[in-house]
């Protein structure tokens, strides 16, 4: 995947509470825009393999539960810099300690509940966009 894309979520606190045009348009407003989206409901099995790297964190199973909980929003975002663009308009992973005007700030519940994914490298955001899109809802504009 080209190192101009990232792949986020709009995790079901977010998806459930209607927030997903608000957060979608803070996105655009800070330059990104949409390759492909879709809206699903992860078994738990999905959710478990797509946070694979946390399965030994005490946080785990409860990480699951909540992203199986309803549906939410994976979206390819294309952009400048766009891993590190993302990363720095969504916030910290607590929106206690996320930045005034991030996403996170505005509209995260708590660390495990904080309203949206971003991949932390290109080769995640790559990985991360395979997970949930095909090479050709991927890479079939360019
Ligand atoms: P981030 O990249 O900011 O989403 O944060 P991490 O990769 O550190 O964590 C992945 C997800 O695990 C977070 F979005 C929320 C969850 N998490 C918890 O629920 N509790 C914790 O103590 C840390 C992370």
């Amino acid at each position: 995947m080209p190192a101009d894309r990232t792949l986020t979520i709009i995790k079901p606190d977010a998806f459930g509470r209607g927030l997903a045009g608000k957060i979608i348009a803070h996105l655009e407003d800070a330059g990104f825009r949409i390759s492909v989206a879709r809206v699903v409901h992860l078994s738990r099995e999905q959710a478990g393999a797509f946070y694979e790297i946390h399965r030994e964190r005490p946080f785990f199973a409860s990480l699951v539960a909540f992203m199986t909980s309803g549906p939410c929003m994976p979206i390819v975002l294309t952009r400048a810099d766009a891993v590190a663009a993302l990363r720095r308009v969504i916030g910290a992973t607590d929106p206690r300690e996320a930045e005034a005007g991030t996403v996170r700030r505005l509209y995260a519940e708590s660390k495990e509940r904080n309203a949206i994914h971003a991949s932390d490298s290109d080769e995640n955001a790559a990985r991360e966009a395979a997970f949930f899109f095909s090479d050709i809802e991927v890479l079939g504009a360019r």
